[in-house]
């Protein structure tokens, strides 16, 4: 593989490198501090300034930064920058009907470009491939955050978005794509569409495929590898953060590498906030150090995951994570679309004749993540009709689909028919691994 220029990040010596996120790190604390409240008020009530950050240590003493202080200060309390300097807004799904908002300014736009073009040449894509990008284009970042990465690359980019497998299965045959981008789980799906219509993706030009946003195992891994004939990489990245490209598998395939001049990570223990050593599982712990337009400083992923202790087999100095296998929230992503239980449950209010009495049952059917929503009716609305409960049932749908974003199943129950719980209800049954 040639050496590409906008790679040299990628190898800088840890001490430069250090000295580089320190000063990065002080001049965000700073613009953080002179520009959203919040961060001023709670550095405030710690008695820290922006000149206490005199080392990289130092960021343990700064407060953590969570998802609902973005819902609360809906829609741009966090905004670190004017609207006429901000060039693009993105939205990812809170747990109320609220989503999150995400800005950026052009410097924003061009550090995201340039780390996920760093990502896909980590992934050994260049200039001359044909890259499918499937994610979700909208307020998803996927979808524009892969499109830019792959054309800042010098690569060519059909921007085909998410679903129509058919047609996604002969554009790839037909304009000889070499790399695809979307979900783990979609790919799956799209691979077994393929096999049906008897097209043997082994035998195409396809030879990478870059899956994220959303967890996936080694074993799913090797199924995909094995059924396609591709090197399947893993990409991780948030909308708080920037989106996709906050960290990359190399060919190496042993962890994820962070772009640790862009985000500072640390791991930490979920309850008690404990920073933790390296090679220790905790909650990832994010910083952004170049961000202009809203700056996240120690923000919770949720997502947990270890530091892997030692330099990686490629050279690269950037530091791994283990792929992210759960949140410790309960997050749930349902074919990349993240989805609360909080947020059923508020839609089901809304619908008269239910009872609060529901529950999630996550199958997976043909490699696609499946979900189906059982509510209680009333026993009155029972006793209807069975228009009435046609009736029902499609409002229900209706309304889960427009606070979620997602088409589910919905199965009216008897009432009673829900396992109650004595303590907290178990709202979530999720059997994807056995199916
Ligand atoms: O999912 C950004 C993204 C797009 C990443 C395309 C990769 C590829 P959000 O919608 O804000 O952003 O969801 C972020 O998704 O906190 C993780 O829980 C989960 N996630 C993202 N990438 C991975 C991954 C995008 N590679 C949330 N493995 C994160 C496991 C992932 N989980």
């Amino acid at each position: 593989m040639t050496f590409q220029p906008f790679s040299a990040p990628d190898y800088l010596p840890r001490p430069i490198l250090a000295e580089m996120q320190l000063s990065r790190l002080r001049t965000i604390v700073s613009r953080a501090w002179e520009r959203v409240p919040l961060f001023r008020s709670r550095l405030e009530e710690r008695g820290l300034a922006p000149q206490h950050i005199d080392s990289l240590a130092a960021i343990s003493r700064l407060p953590f930064t969570v998802k609902t202080d973005l819902r609360d200060t809906y829609p741009f309390g966090l905004f670190a920058s004017p609207m006429e300097e901000i060039v693009r807004l993105h939205a990812s799904s809170g747990t109320t009907g609220k989503p999150i908002v995400v800005a950026y300014t052009q410097e924003d736009v061009d550090v995201w470009t340039s780390v996920m073009v760093r990502s896909f040449a980590v992934c050994g894509l260049h200039k001359g491939d044909i890259i499918q990008n499937a994610y979700g284009y909208g307020l998803f970042t996927g979808g524009l955050g892969a499109h830019y990465g792959g054309e800042g690359l010098g690569a060519t980019v059909i921007p085909i978005s998410g679903g129509n497998t058919d047609r996604q299965i002969m554009v790839m045959k037909d304009f000889g794509v070499t790399a695809i981008c979307c979900t783990p789980s979609y790919f799956l799906h799209l691979v077994e569409r393929a096999a049906q219509l008897d097209v043997d993706l082994r035998e195409l030009p396809l030879r990478a495929g870059v899956f994220g946003a959303e967890p996936w195992t080694s074993s799913m891994r090797k199924r995909i590898e094995s059924l396609a004939g591709i090197t399947a990489f893993d990409i991780y990245g948030l909308s708080e953060i920037i989106g996709p490209g906050v960290a990359i598998e190399c060919p190496c395939q042993d962890g994820l590498h962070i772009f640790e001049d862009h985000f500072y990570p640390e791991i930490v223990h979920p309850e008690t906030g404990e920073v933790l050593p390296d090679g220790e599982e905790g909650e990832l712990v994010l910083t952004t150090l170049s961000k202009f337009a809203m700056p996240m400083i120690r923000y919770r992923t949720r997502d947990i995951t270890a530091l892997i202790p030692g330099q990686c087999a490629c050279g690269r100095s950037l530091r791994r994570m283990r792929r992210i296998g759960r949140r410790s929230d309960d997050m749930l992503i349902i074919r990349g679309v993240n989805v609360f239980p909080s947020q059923v449950e508020a839609a089901l209010l809304e619908v008269e004749g239910t009872l609060p009495h529901y529950q999630i049952i996550l199958t997976r059917a043909h490699g696609l993540d499946q979900m189906e929503v059982q509510v209680e009716v009333t026993p009155e609305t029972f006793s209807d009709k069975i228009g009435a409960l046609e009736a029902l049932n499609e409002s229900i749908a209706d309304a889960l689909e427009h606070v979620l974003g997602l088409h589910v199943q919905v199965t009216l129950v008897e009432p009673h028919t829900i396992q109650r719980s004595e303590g907290k209800a178990k709202r979530v049954i999720d059997r994807r691994s056995q199916s």
